[in-house]
C-alpha cells in the first residue's frame, strides 16, 4: 500500500476542563469527526493503518530539555486545579490528566511514519494527532502544542536515516515559530511557513515572523516565512505561493523528505484563519510536493478548528497522497494585491541565498505595504455574532461546494495506453490499461479528412486510437493516457485532437507541444484553446491564447520556465484537458518530461493525454507512463542556474502576458509596455 494512516484512539481522551473560549476549539471531535469522514469516502479503508505508538523520553529529548520533559510527565497525576495554574504559565495551552499520553503518541506517530516512509514500506502519509506540535518549544507549551511533533521528526530522520535535506512545509494558518526556533541555524532542514499576520497583530504577535527573518548563522535562508497581512485569503493566493515562492526554493533545495506541518485552520470557515481556500486546494498543494523528495511526504496533523472544513480538507489532502486526480480548483485564479505584496517581500528577502530569485531581479512597484485593506475583509472579533454567522456561512457554502466535488466520479481506470512500435519494449506499470479499441471507422474517416497526412494508414490507425482514448477521458472513464504518434502526421494528429475534444464537451484545451510542432493554422483563437511552444530560443506571445517559449538549456532554466509560466497559466487557464506533444527532436530529457506531465495534471484533474513521437525510446514512455499512473517522477538531477537568455525570454513573456495571465504576476501590475 502506498499510504499510511497513523492514528490512535486514545489522543482523543485530552480536552478542556475548564472555562476558556481561546482553547476549548482544540476539541477531542476534531479528531472523531476527521476519521468518520475518511471511513465514509472510502479512504481510511485504503491507506495503511498504523497504530500510533508513544515516542521514548530519547525521541522527545531529541527537541526537548531534561526538565521541560520531567515536567510534563508530572502533568499526569495533576488535580484540574493543578493543572489549569500550569497551563497559565503558557500562552494559549491547557492540559488534562491525559495530556502527556496524547502527546507522546502524537509524537510517536510521527515518527511511526517517517519510519514506514524512509524504510520503504510506504510510499507516503498522513499522522492524525493531537495535540498538534509546531508552536512548541525546547522548554515550553504554546498554542496548544506540547511535544514539537513534525520537528522531533526531522531530527529522528537526520539522526537515524542521515538524511541531510529535509524540507518542512508549515501550511498551518498560524507561524510555527517552535519549529523556527528549532531549526534557525540549521541549513539542513529548510522550513517554510506562511501564516496570518496582520503587519503583527495576530497571534502569536512575533517580529520573527515576517519575512526579513531567515534564519541564523549557517542557517540564513533556510527560514522562509510568508506573512499573510489580510485574511480571506484563498485558492488562488496559496497556489502562488507555492508556485512563486516555495517550489522554486525547494526544487533549488532538493529535499530528501518533505515533512508537512498540515494545519488546515488555513481553510475556509476556520474561526482562526478566517481565510478561504477550499478543501480541494489542500489536494492540489500535497500533489505539487508529491514531485520532490521521489514522493517522500509525511504530514502531520496541526490546527484546523471547523470541523466540516477540517475534516473534507483532510480527506482531498490524503487522497491526493493515495494518489488520485485533484478536483478542479474553484473560484476565479486571481490573487490579491495583498499577497502578491507578502510574496515579492519574502522572494526580496530570501534573493541573497536563492539562485531562483536572484536572476529575476526584483520587481518594481510596490511601495512598502500600507495597512490599507480597501475593499478587503477585515477580520472578524472571536465570539461575535458576526463571527458565528461567518462560520455557519462557511458551512452552508462548503456543503454546496462539496456535492458539486463529488458528483463527478474518479474514473475507473488511472491511465491507458494506445502505443504501437513502442509497446513490445515497453515495461509498463502493472494495472495500465492496453488499449486495442479504436473510434469507429467513419468517425475517424471524417475526423481524417481535415489533413492530407491522415489519410495513409499508419496516420489513419494511431488517430483512431487516439480520438478513442480522448473519447475515454472526455466520458470519464479513464483519467489520463499515453499514445504514439509518427513523425509526418503528429501535428495533424494534436490539431484533430483538439477540435475533437472541444466539439466533445471540453470547456478549455491546454495544449502543451514541445519541438517541431507547428501551431495548426487556422485554429480559432476563441479563448478555448490555450497553445504552448516550447522549442529553439523563440519567444513569443502572438496572443493570450498562441505563446512559444524556448527550450531551456539547464534543469534550473527548465524549473523556471514550468513553475513561473506553464503552471501559473495552467491555473488561470483551467483546463479540462491537457494535450503534451512530445514532438521529433523535443530536446527534454527524461525525467524533465516526466516532470513536466506530473506536473500538469495538477491543474487539470489529472486529465492528460501525452503524445509522444513513436521514435521516442521505451524508457520515456515507460516513465511518462509511471507518472500518468500516479506515481511520483524521477529526481531532474543536479540543480543548474538558468541562463541569463533564458531569464530574459521568461521576463519578456511574463511582462508581455501577466496583466492578462493574473497567476504570472509575482508582485503588483507592472503595467509597463508591452502589457495590456
Ligand atoms: N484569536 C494551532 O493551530 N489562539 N495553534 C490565538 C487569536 C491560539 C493555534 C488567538 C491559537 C493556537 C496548532
Ligand atoms: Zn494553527
Amino acid at each position: 500500500m502506498k499510504t499510511a494512516l497513523v492514528y490512535h484512539e486514545d489522543m482523543t481522551a485530552a480536552r478542556l476542563l475548564w472555562e476558556d473560549p481561546e482553547c476549548e476549539i482544540e476539541c477531542p471531535e476534531r479528531l472523531t469527526t476527521t476519521l468518520g469522514r475518511l471511513q465514509q469516502r472510502g479512504l481510511q479503508q485504503r491507506c495503511l493503518w498504523m497504530a500510533a505508538r508513544e515516542a521514548s523520553e530519547a525521541e522527545l529529548g531529541l527537541v526537548h530539555s531534561p526538565e521541560y520533559l520531567a515536567l510534563m510527565r508530572r502533568t499526569q497525576a495533576l488535580d484540574t486545579g493543578e493543572l489549569q495554574a500550569l497551563s497559565g504559565q503558557y500562552d494559549a495551552v491547557y492540559f488534562h490528566p491525559s495530556t502527556f499520553h496524547c502527546a507522546c503518541l502524537a509524537a510517536g506517530a510521527g515518527l511511526q511514519l517517517v519510519d514506514a516512509v524512509l524504510t520503504g514500506a510506504v510510499h507516503n502519509g498522513l499522522a492524525l494527532v493531537r495535540p498538534p506540535g509546531h508552536h512548541s518549544q525546547r522548554a515550553a507549551a504554546n498554542g496548544f502544542c506540547v511535544f514539537n511533533n513534525v520537528a522531533i521528526a526531522a531530527k529522528h530522520a537526520q539522526q537515524k536515516y542521515g538524511l541531510r535535506r529535509i524540507l518542512i512545509v508549515d501550511w498551518d494558518v498560524h507561524h510555527g515559530q517552535g519549529i523556527q526556533y528549532i531549526f534557525e541555524d540549521d541549513p539542513s532542514v529548510l522550513y517554510f511557513s506562511w501564516h496570518r499576520y496582520e503587519h503583527g497583530r495576530f497571534w502569536p504577535y512575533l517580529r520573527e515572523s515576517d519575512a526579513d527573518a531567515v534564519g541564523q548563522g549557517r542557517g540564513r535562508g533556510f527560514t522562509v516565512n510568508l506573512p499573510w497581512n489580510q485574511v480571506g485569503m484563498g485558492n488562488a493566493d496559496y497556489m502562488a505561493a507555492f508556485l512563486h515562492v516555495l517550489l522554486p526554493l525547494a526544487f533549488e533545495f532538493d529535499p530528501e523528505l518533505v515533512l508537512v506541518s498540515a494545519g488546515f485552520d488555513s481553510a475556509i470557515g476556520d474561526p482562526e484563519g478566517q481565510m478561504l481556500a477550499t478543501p480541494e486546494c489542500f489536494a492540489h498543494l500535497t500533489q505539487l510536493l508529491q514531485v520532490l523528495a521521489g514522493g517522500r511526504v509525511c504530514a502531520m496533523l496541526e490546527g484546523g478548528y471547523h470541523l466540516e472544513s477540517l475534516s473534507e480538507s483532510v480527506c482531498m489532502t490524503v487522497q491526493a497522497l493515495l494518489g488520485d486526480p485533484a478536483p478542479p480548483l474553484s473560484g476565479t485564479m486571481v490573487p490579491q494585491r495583498s499577497a502578491l505584496e507578502s510574496i515579492q517581500h519574502v522572494r526580496a528577502a530570501q534573493a541573497p541565498y536563492w539562485t531562483s530569485f536572484q536572476q529575476q531581479g526584483s520587481s518594481p512597484i510596490l511601495s512598502s505595504s500600507t495597512c490599507s485593506s480597501e475593499g478587503r475583509p477585515s477580520p472578524l472579533l472571536p465570539g461575535g455574532p458576526e463571527f458565528k454567522a461567518a462560520a455557519a456561512q462557511a458551512t452552508a457554502a462548503l456543503r454546496a461546494l462539496l456535492d458539486k466535488l463529488y458528483c463527478r466520479p474518479m474514473p475507473p481506470v488511472r491511465m491507458a495506453v494506445a502505443l504501437t512500435e513502442l509497446d513490445a519494449a515497453l515495461v509498463l506499470p502493472p494495472d495500465v490499461l492496453c488499449q486495442d479499441g479504436s473510434a469507429p471507422q467513419e468517425e475517424t474517416q471524417a475526423w481524417a479528412r481535415l489533413h492530407k497526412a491522415l489519410a495513409k494508414d499508419k496516420a489513419f490507425t494511431t488517430l483512431g486510437k487516439v480520438l478513442y482514448l480522448l473519447d475515454g477521458i472526455l466520458n470519464e472513464q479513464v483519467s489520463s493516457g499515453i499514445a504514439a504518434t509518427l513523425a509526418p502526421a503528429a501535428a495533424a494528429i494534436l490539431d484533430v485532437a483538439i477540435r475533437y475534444s472541444l466539439s466533445r464537451g471540453a470547456q478549455r484545451v491546454l495544449c502543451v507541444a514541445v519541438g517541431q510542432l507547428d501551431h495548426p493554422l487556422d485554429l480559432a483563437d476563441d479563448g478555448r484553446n490555450l497553445w504552448l511552444t516550447i522549442r529553439g530560443k523563440e519567444a513569443a506571445a502572438l496572443s493570450m491564447f498562441h505563446i512559444s517559449m524556448p527550450l531551456p538549456g539547464t534543469t534550473g532554466g527548465f524549473l523556471n520556465f514550468i513553475l513561473a509560466l506553464v503552471l501559473p497559466l495552467a491555473y488561470g487557464f483551467q483546463p479540462d484537458l491537457v494535450l503534451l506533444a512530445l514532438g521529433p527532436a523535443h530536446g527534454l530529457q527524461d525525467s524533465q518530461a516526466a516532470l513536466l506531465a506530473a506536473l500538469l495534471q495538477v491543474p487539470a484533474g489529472g486529465r492528460v493525454l501525452a503524445l509522444v513521437d513513436e521514435e521516442s525510446t521505451p524508457q520515456l514512455a515507460g516513465v511518462l507512463a509511471q507518472v500518468l499512473q500516479g506515481e511520483e517522477p524521477p529526481n531532474l538531477g543536479p540543480f543548474c542556474v538558468a541562463s541569463p537568455e533564458d531569464m530574459q525570454a521568461l521576463m519578456h513573456l511574463r511582462g508581455q502576458l501577466e496583466s492578462q495571465w493574473k497567476m504570472l504576476q509575482v508582485a503588483g501590475e507592472t503595467g509597463g509596455p508591452g502589457s495590456g
